[in-house]
């Protein structure tokens, strides 16, 4: 490794406002969102278009530096964050967020990388269609991390994930070439999918520099209500009585326990829920309707009537407004926020099968509770995908630093083996990074395990790609 003669061969490439390293300049860069990760760079560069990253991993390649890839650096897994060595460049990939085309026939938009998600969404409405991936961090994040983590977000059980809503990509890979996969074609069979491999793998085996999304119509309105409900199983049918009424407009099916909107209420006590006092489950339901305000209305109507008739659903109230819908998403994704704000917290994103949901928080709460009685287990996510944040927080009164220093891996290690025993997966949609890289092994089995390892060496053989994020990086 040579990080002089590799500064200057940036310097010669890039404008020096695109080269930070300066520690205060770099500094947001080198640590992830929840301030779990610090990391050191060389430095960090800020490429303007595809043919600045092409060469950027050029020169990495001929110096043997290794580079991080980083869009909206939100990710909750440590991905994007460089190790402490110091020799490792941040790519930024910021700077590049133009929107490229906007095409109304095939009802897709090609997007810059650096594009953030919400800048997509607005440009799609303009022209009266839906981007539709939306998650809480979409006023920062970029689409290419978007697309390198596969996000999932709020309206997955209706348009699918990054993944589903992609359909080409432009690659940077990690000899420096470009490799021009920016089609909008829905049929493509045409041998394996890069695409669809390059898609949720972290930065490890290529830089995502532009892609093409799908679009959609735009729905005419959306009703959203809030709904108590009394237990789990409740909830699930809940949700099938949605499915079946609703069909295809039903886009959000979000769940929150009492602890979980408590706990936001504590940190922001205008977050109050119109339902009253917290009932043990709060179910946020949307539905988006291409006919008429007055469609939806008295189908929603009619399946909280029925619902409250049946005892599955024991309150609700729909929203009146944007406004008022607004504020129900927003206790909804205040969430997250109310947990940073008291304290460092474990973090499970998991996904169960809706038809072990029960008996797995019923197991995995009573085997945590033996070990900890104290412990604050906050519960939420995307009930409608199945997808579940199970997130354990100290005591109160505890120190969250040192009691998530002393506990973390028997409180992961209670956790993960449950997912097992009940057929789930660790990782739903924030993805691997550094903070899943050594339960994945375990979690995949050896035969996927070793088949992974194999695809990342024969498309990074020298690991100068994201190394030690996803797969540990291979002692010679
Ligand atoms: P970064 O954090 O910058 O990077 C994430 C990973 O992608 C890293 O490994 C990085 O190296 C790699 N990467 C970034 N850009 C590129 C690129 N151009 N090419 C190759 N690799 C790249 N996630 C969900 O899935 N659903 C949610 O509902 C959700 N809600 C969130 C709410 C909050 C408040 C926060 C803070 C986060 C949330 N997240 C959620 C996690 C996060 O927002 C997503 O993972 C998001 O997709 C990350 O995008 P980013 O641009 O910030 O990526
Ligand atoms: C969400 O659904 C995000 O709000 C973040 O995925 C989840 O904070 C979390 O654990
Ligand atoms: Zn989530």
């Amino acid at each position: 490794m040579n990080s002089s003669a590799a500064l200057n061969a940036f310097k010669a490439l890039l404008t020096p406002a695109q080269i930070l390293s300066v520690p205060e300049d770099m500094a947001p860069f080198l640590c992830d969102w929840r301030k779990r990760y610090f990391g050191k760079a060389l430095a960090v560069l800020l490429p303007s278009n595809t043919a600045e990253v092409a060469q950027i991993v050029r020169i990495c390649a001929e110096f043997h530096i290794s580079l991080v890839p980083q869009g909206g650096n939100t990710g909750l897994c440590g991905g994007a964050t460089p190790d402490q060595s110091g020799s490792q460049v941040v790519l930024s990939l910021k700077r590049m967020n133009h929107i490229r085309a906007l095409d109304l026939d095939n009802q897709t938009i090609t997007v810059e990388a650096g594009c953030i998600l919400q800048s997509i969404q607005d440009a799609a409405a303009e022209q009266g269609l839906l981007f539709p991936l939306s998650l809480g961090a979409e006023g920062s994040c970029c689409i290419g991390g978007n697309l390198a983590t596969n996000a999932g977000g709020t309206n997955v059980l209706r348009y699918g994930n990054a993944r589903d809503l992609c359909l080409g990509l432009e690659v940077v890979t990690a000899n420096g070439e470009i490799w021009h996969g920016l089609r909008g074609l829905r049929k493509d069979n045409t041998g394996y999918d890069l695409r669809d491999l390059f898609i949720g793998s972290e930065g490890t085996l290529g830089i995502i520099s532009a892609a093409v999304l799908k679009l959609y119509p735009m729905p005419v309105c959306q009703w959203t209500s809030l709904v108590a409900t009394p237990s789990i199983p409740a909830t699930i049918q809940l949700l099938n009585l949605f499915k079946q009424k609703a069909t295809s407009l039903l886009t959000g099916f979000e769940m929150m326990t009492a602890e979980s909107l408590a706990l936001t209420e504590k940190q922001f006590p205008q977050m109050r829920n119109p339902l009253g006092e917290n009932p043990p489950f709060t179910v946020l339901i949307e539905l988006s309707d291409h006919e008429s305000e007055a469609h939806a209305r008295n189908l929603v109507e009619a399946i909280l009537a029925e619902a409250l008739e049946l005892g599955i659903a024991t309150n609700a109230v729909i929203a009146n407004s944007i406004a008022q819908a607004n504020t129900f998403w927003q206790m909804r994704e205040h969430i997250t926020l109310a947990q940073a704000q008291e304290g460092a917290n474990l973090k499970h994103d998991i996904t169960i099968p809706l038809s072990a949901f029960e008996n797995f928080i019923t197991a995995t709460d009573q085997v945590l509770r033996e070990k900890y009685p104290q412990v604050r287990i906050i519960n939420f996510g995307h009930l409608g995908d199945g997808n579940l944040h199970y997130n354990v927080a100290a005591p109160t009164g505890v120190d969250s630093t040192i009691f998530n220093a002393a506990n973390e891996a028997l409180v992961h290690d209670i956790i993960y083996s449950m997912v097992e025993k009940f057929g789930g997966s660790i990782s739903a949609e924030h993805g691997i990074g550094q903070l899943k890289m050594r339960d994945l092994r375990a979690h995949k089995g050896a035969i996927a395990h070793d088949l992974m390892q194999m695809i990342k060496t024969a498309l990074d053989p020298h690991n100068i790609l994201n190394p030690n994020k996803v797969l540990p990086a291979k002692v010679n």
